[in-house]
């Protein structure tokens, strides 16, 4: 147990020494085979990087779905591409290559406190930093008893939101980019009880 610290301590170590950013969240990996993504589902916190690595014996790639196509990267057998997601959202992609290889990021947003009263301010984190240059967040809320709408549209990396009346609150968030205009699938759901 103190060597698996005493490790964790030295590689953040190396990491703030070698970029000043401190210690990121932890990195997710996909292995890549002949033909499928292992596991063709993972969950990355918000700003972790995605790492995949071409464990087969044939060419890949990683390509995010449209509309976003955030990421591509070409792999061939023993390479890797890593990317980076800071915001709450449902990425999906794709192998340009063969078509039936399919995966899905997912990343979680959060609000805290997750229950409270009227007079409670809660706070929905979006995502690990302000939206890149060309970009935002968009949020929806659900009403108790209600469906997701519109709440709002931010830069920021969170936002507030204070409940009219007691119930259950939810919200979900997506990564947008304004030109070409393409939003990733939603995050899934994080909930607020207020009494
Ligand atoms: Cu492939």
């Amino acid at each position: 147990m103190r060597r698996s610290v005493l490790s964790v301590i030295a590689t953040c170590g190396m990491v703030v020494l070698l970029s000043a950013a401190g210690c990121g969240p932890p990195p997710v990996k996909v292995s890549v085979r002949d033909d499928l993504y292992d596991p063709a589902s993972v969950t990355a916190a918000r700003g972790a990087t995605v790492t995949w690595t071409d464990e087969g014996n044939l060419q890949h790639t990683t390509t995010g779905d449209a509309p976003l196509n955030l990421w591509r990267g070409a792999l061939s057998p023993g390479s890797s591409f890593t990317t980076k997601l800071v915001a709450g959202g449902t990425y999906t992609y794709h192998c340009e290559i063969h078509f039936s290889m399919h995966g899905t990021v997912k990343v979680p947003i959060a609000v805290s406190p997750t229950s409270g009263s009227t007079s409670t301010t809660y706070t929905v984190t979006l995502a690990s930093t302000a939206a890149p240059s060309g970009f935002r967040y968009v949020v929806q809320e659900k009403d108790p008893g209600g469906a997701f709408n519109a709440l709002r549209t931010v830069t920021s990396a969170t936002t507030t939101f204070t409940a009219p009346k007691a119930g259950t609150y939810q919200f979900r968030s997506g990564l947008q980019r304004i030109s070409p205009a393409g939003t990733s699938g939603f995050s899934d759901p994080v909930s607020v009880t207020v009494s």
